[in-house]
């Protein structure tokens, strides 16, 4: 049996397109595009890869986009001082501040500086507390885009058995909250979980969120399981340019799961896709506008 190969790039590219039409409307109705502002410390190329794409995203659905570049040596004040400036900004509806940071500075300061109304990847504790209470909130992109997948897949995931690999605040534990809210029966597994591949082997719906290349081998997989691999790891190539690969060891997993998103082509275009919608969102709720539907 080969699994359904889950084309995250398809439903990502018709996520923007719905996405850009409720922009349209907004733009109507506020007599303003919706706004991000992106701001990049430092060079790292895989962050400046995904800063270009959000940003030519932005542009594409008729938003309008922000973005600052900052040299490595950027002190936290400065930071500060331009998050400060970015939360005062009228035009701005969105505001992401890319991660890692520079080592001295901290992010934890930096998140919880972003006005939560604008705080488009629902790190702010204020967003995690209301997704966690069950509150409106703005939630973290990579595990919305998650579940946009599993329930493009499965319809309810009510009564199901989910695992999710990783605690992280930015993947694990938001999917973690997420499943809970769709009524999955929810076990958050990370690095000191006894006997993994017996925890992963009872769940319907595996996500990995790791960051450990290919991990997750095939026998672990519960035979008809759907599998959501988060993981993004470059592996050296003799030709320098590296090649990308999952958590979950794909043609393995292929071989037992029902249906698996690869990477890259998975997971990662629809983290882009929920920002864009989270930008829309959050641009109808400071405008005093209810939030767009069928998206
Ligand atoms: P992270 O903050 O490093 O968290 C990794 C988690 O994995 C931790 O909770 C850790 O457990 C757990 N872990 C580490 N080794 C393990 C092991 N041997 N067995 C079980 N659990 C283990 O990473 P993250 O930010 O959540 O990102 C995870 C991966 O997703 C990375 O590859 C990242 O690049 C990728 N990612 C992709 C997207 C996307 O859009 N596609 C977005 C974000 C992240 P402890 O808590 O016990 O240390
Ligand atoms: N920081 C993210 N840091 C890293 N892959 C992303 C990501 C697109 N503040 C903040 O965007 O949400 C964030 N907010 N993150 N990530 C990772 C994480 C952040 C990762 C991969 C991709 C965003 C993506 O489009 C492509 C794919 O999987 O098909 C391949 C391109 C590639 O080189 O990964």
């Amino acid at each position: 049996m080969t699994a359904r190969r889950i084309d995250g790039k398809a439903a990502a590219a018709e996520l923007h397109e719905r996405v850009a039409g409720a922009v349209r409307n907004f733009t109507q109705a506020a007599g303003r595009a919706p706004g991000l502002a992106t701001v990049l410390v430092g060079e790292d190329p895989a962050s400046a890869v995904y800063i270009r794409s959000k940003n030519k995203a932005t542009a594409a659905a008729g938003m309008v986009s922000f973005h600052h570049q900052l040299p490595e040596t950027t002190s936290e004040a400065e930071l500060l001082a331009l998050v400060d400036e970015l939360n005062r900004d009228e035009r701005v509806d969105g505001i992401l501040v890319q991660l890692p940071l520079p080592s001295d500075i901290d992010d934890k300061t930096v998140i919880a500086a972003i006005d939560p109304a604008k705080d488009v990847d629902g790190f702010h504790a204020e967003n995690a507390g209301k997704l966690a209470t069950g509150l409106e909130a703005l939630v973290p992109c990579t595990p919305l885009g998650c579940l946009h997948l599993l329930r493009a897949e499965l319809g309810s995931l009510a009564g199901l058995d989910a695992v999710v690999i990783g605690r992280s605040n930015i993947v694990g534990k938001p999917m973690a909250m997420l499943l809970l809210g769709e009524n999955a029966t929810v076990t958050i597994a990370h690095s000191r979980t006894r006997d993994l591949p017996e925890v992963v082997g009872r769940a319907d719906i595996v996500v990995a969120a790791v960051g450990r290349a290919e991990m997750v081998r095939g026998d672990w997989i519960k035979p008809g399981a759907i599998v959501i691999d988060v993981g993004i790891n470059r592996i050296p190539t003799e030709d320098g340019k590296g090649r990308l690969v999952g958590d979950v060891a794909y043609d393995e997993a292929s071989e037992v799961a029902a249906a698996i998103t690869p990477v890259p082509g998975g997971v990662g275009p629809m983290t882009i896709a929920m920002l864009m919608r989270s930008t829309l969102v959050a641009a109808h709720r400071r405008a005093g506008i209810a939030d767009p539907e069928g998206l």
